[in-house]
């Protein structure tokens, strides 16, 4: 869990790179991650989280550690990339170390800008991503396929999975998304063969400043991809607004009836779509931000921040952030009942503040 990755993928020229750059730009909480890029086009991103610097107040002299995403931009995809075309499959590996796919479609006009296909269609430009990463997919299920009907043959354990696996060739075959037609227990059975199409896919429409405020145009949008989510961002407009302070930032934003950054809403859209939340922890040293999985108990909690406190495991203090905010300290919050002790079962709230106890 310790870093999820967002790949961001698309046709070229739809604005990955500009997003790419004015996400890693802004990421102002990511200080103590010196904007790590492990690769040029890999960046490490701080999950925008504003309970850390109330916190830091609490414990002057504390640094803010935030969680962190990774974020890459990966090379533009284009017709026939599943065959070779373009960057081909060197690239569509990119995309199988991701955990969410974040999907960028253009809709600003711009005719300085070329467009691969010469005019602004997001539908077809979506279908066209869609339908090389399934012929990326049906191409290894089908090389899996022969394999595995020969083995279940012999091994009538192996049914189940030659049956599933069919079910996602016909799936792919009929230009359904494995995402979002298989359940957890399928996604998850799954999960060896790779395939590109059952990650989440999170829709980034790049428009114009100017529809930034259409309604209408935008639910149209929103609708195209439903299930799946959907985000507006304006990339042109992110990467004025990384080069500003926070405070012009923010009002900028604003007059374009902007609440979120765009990170901020990259980074909600992607916690509820691989089912994240924080918690945190805080002292002299350090505040600091986790990331879990919804439902993990305090014993999981505690693995991700070391894997002897995880074994040694005895108990964990819990006290609510908004309750160490209101009360000043962990010695008030005790006096006053509001640090309760947990046992290893316990399940891990939205920003629960933690203290573990442990034995090495
Ligand atoms: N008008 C306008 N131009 C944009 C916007 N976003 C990106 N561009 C321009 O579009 C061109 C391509 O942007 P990139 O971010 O390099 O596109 P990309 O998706 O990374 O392209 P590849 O790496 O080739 O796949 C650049 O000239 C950008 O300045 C936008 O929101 N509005
Ligand atoms: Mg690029």
């Amino acid at each position: 869990m310790s870093s999820i990755s967002c790949g961001l993928v698309g046709l070229p020229n739809v604005g990955k790179s500009t997003l790419y750059n004015s996400l890693t730009k802004n990421s102002v909480l990511a200080a103590n991650y010196p904007f790590a890029t492990i690769e040029p086009n890999v960046g490490i991103v701080a999950v925008p989280d504003s309970r850390l610097e109330q916190l830091a107040e609490l414990f002057p002299g504390s640094k803010i550690v935030p969680a962190i995403i990774k974020l890459l931009d990966i090379a533009g995809l284009v017709k026939g990339a599943s065959t070779g075309e373009g960057l081909g499959n060197q690239f569509l590996s990119h995309i199988r170390s991701v955990a969410v796919i974040v999907e960028v479609v253009r809709t600003f006009e711009d005719n300085n800008v070329a467009h691969v296909n010469q005019s602004i269609d997001p539908k077809r430009d979506i279908d066209i991503i869609s339908t090389e990463l399934a012929l990326a997919d049906l191409d290894s299920l089908s090389r899996r396929l022969g394999q595995m009907e020969k083995e279940a043959k012999s091994n009538p354990k192996l049914k189940h999975m030659l049956e599933l696996t069919q079910k996602a060739y016909s799936l792919l075959g009929n230009g359904q998304q494995l995402y979002t037609q298989l359940n957890q227990e399928e996604l998850k059975q799954l999960a060896d063969l790779q395939l590109l199409s059952t990650k989440p896919v999170i829709y980034v429409f790049n428009v114009d400043e100017n529809s930034l405020n259409n309604k209408e145009s935008q639910q149209l949008l929103i609708d195209m991809v439903s299930p799946s989510p959907a985000l507006l961002v304006c990339a042109k407009l992110e990467s004025e607004l990384a080069a500003l302070e926070d405070y012009d930032a923010k009002e900028l934003r604003e007059s374009y009836g902007l609440h979120h950054s765009g990170l901020e809403s990259l980074v909600i859209a992607a916690y509820k779509t691989l089912g994240l939340q924080s918690f945190l922890t805080a002292g002299e040293k350090e505040v600091r931000a986790w990331t879990v999985r919804s439902g993990s108990t305090a014993q999981e909690a505690a693995g991700e921040i070391h894997g002897d406190m995880q074994r040694g495991f005895i108990a964990a203090d819990i006290v609510g952030f908004s309750d160490l905010i209101m009360f000043g300290s962990w010695s008030a919050c005790r006096s006053a009942g509001k640090v309760r002790t947990e046992g290893k079962d316990y399940k891990m709230q939205d920003g629960d503040v933690v203290e573990f106890k442990f034995n090495v």
